[in-house]
């Protein structure tokens, strides 16, 4: 491993693409190389995912600015990684962990920790003139013989927390599983996507866009909502070609032990028959936090139920926690995982938890958060691990585009290397 020492460490306060407060963090190496990264930030965020730091001063910026993490960076976090050794991106990590010194970083920030954990990637693979996603699979010494372009699963209807929609489900995705490359993938959502806003405009619904780039038309229930998006898909002629996938965000509408559901109280059972229906009549080949983040009981039952039939991922239960993800190994909860970094704060136990994932044999979705930044870090990341799934939102608002547009440039560069990952991620196992 070639030493590649830190000469500085510096952050800015920018804002995301919610127009809120983030980080951005720059590292120059001794060898004058520079790497830069932008932290996102999430809306519907898991009460178990590491601290997003933020000031609470209601003056400012309404609580959300983030100069107490910008100065854990420029101070803290600067004079400790000072001449360490970017190209070591696991001690890096390690060291600014021991540093925090917390269980969930709440000292310095993950969104402090995290910054510099990929800002110092970036500049290691400048230093070593690497692309990023050769870098990362280098530096952690992933033995793949294949380089797998990611199927992207296009969120295009928007609820939840992140419209004003009034579905309680939070994302209904296009999943492009039968093209031929990367870029086919990308032409046959983009494609629907303009169909289905063709459908809404001769509805008289709203074409206004969510925080992730879907529409969020007024529509009574989520049925209706899984009808209209197969008749787009059938009416852009992808039918058999494009699937549907659904992320619940289910810990936004539970209270009380109920699941509060087009209005109803429903129970994790009766929720459980909802989905199971859909299955059948909708072919969706995966529910992302289907239940709420603490019903590990009706996570499992849910799972012994729908689990052979499509991906259950786990993104507010498992919060890209090694130790929440061998809880849900060990009891049979979930056979997917959304992975986000800033959930758990540094690069080395993103990977770390990616791949106890792949182990288990479970799909690993590498996912942007709804206020993300113009970094196409995630496009890097997901290629380097041959995670084989992405989700960064519709084919608009660039800060959605800005990973795609770089997953079509990775593929261009790879040539005839590389292949896409198309219904790969959503097979399921044999019965034995
Ligand atoms: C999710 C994410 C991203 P947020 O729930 O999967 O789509 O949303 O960033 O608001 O947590
Ligand atoms: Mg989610």
């Amino acid at each position: 491993m070639k030493n590649l020492p830190i000469r500085s460490v510096t952050a800015r306060q920018i804002l995301d693409s919610r127009g809120l407060p983030t980080l951005e963090a720059d590292v120059v190496l001794e060898d004058g190389s520079f790497g830069r990264a932008m932290v996102p930030s999430g809306a519907s965020t898991g009460s178990h995912e590491a601290v997003e730091l933020r000031d609470g001063d209601k003056e400012y910026f309404h609580g959300k600015g983030v100069t107490k993490a910008l100065h854990s960076v420029n101070q803290e976090i600067a004079a400790a990684v000072k001449g360490k050794n970017a190209g070591d991106q696991t001690s890096l990590d390690e060291a600014m962990i021991r540093l925090d010194g917390t269980a969930n970083k709440s000292k310095l920030g993950a969104n402090a920790i995290l910054s510099v954990s990929m800002a110092a990637s970036r500049a290691a693979a400048a230093s070593l003139k690497m692309p990023l996603y050769r870098y990362l699979r280098e530096t952690f010494n992933l033995k793949l013989d294949s380089w797998i372009l990611p199927t992207p699963m296009l969120n295009v209807i928007n609820g939840g927390k992140h419209a004003d929609s009034g579905l309680n489900i939070q994302e209904f995705m296009l999943v492009p599983t039968e093209a031929s490359s990367f870029s086919e993938a990308l032409r046959m959502a983009s494609e629907t996507y303009q169909t289905l806003k063709k459908i809404l405009v001769s509805r008289n619904l709203s074409i206004g866009v969510g925080d992730e780039g879907g529409f969020a038309p007024h529509i009574p229930t989520h049925e209706e909502v899984l009808t209209l998006l197969s008749d787009a898909i059938a009416q852009a002629g992808y039918k058999e070609k494009i699937k549907i996938a659904l992320d619940s965000a289910a810990s936004e509408f539970y209270q009380n032990d109920a699941y509060i559901f087009e209005s109803k109280k429903l129970s994790a059972k009766e929720m459980t028959a909802r989905y199971k229906s859909w299955l059948e009549k909708y072919e969706l080949i995966s529910l992302e936090d289907p239940l709420s983040e603490d019903d590990w009981a009706g996570w499992k039952e849910l799972t012994s139920e729908l689990g052979h039939k499509c991906k259950i991922i786990g993104d507010d239960i498992f919060v890209t926690n090694p130790q929440r993800l061998s809880r849900g190994i060990k009891e049979n909860v979930a056979n997917s995982i959304l992975i986000k970094l800033n959930q758990i704060g540094t690069l080395t136990e993103t990977v770390e938890t990616v791949l106890k994932a792949q182990k288990a044999g479970f799909s690993c979705v590498i996912s942007h958060r709804s206020g993300e930044t113009e970094d196409p870090y995630i496009a890097d990341l997901t290629v380097a691990l041959n995670a084989g799934a992405i989700k960064s939102g519709a084919p608009c608002r660039s800060e959605r585009l800005a990973k795609y547009n770089q997953l079509i440039r990775i593929e261009e560069e790879l040539g005839k290397q590389a292949a896409y990952s198309g219904f790969t991620p959503f097979r399921m196992k044999a019965a034995a």
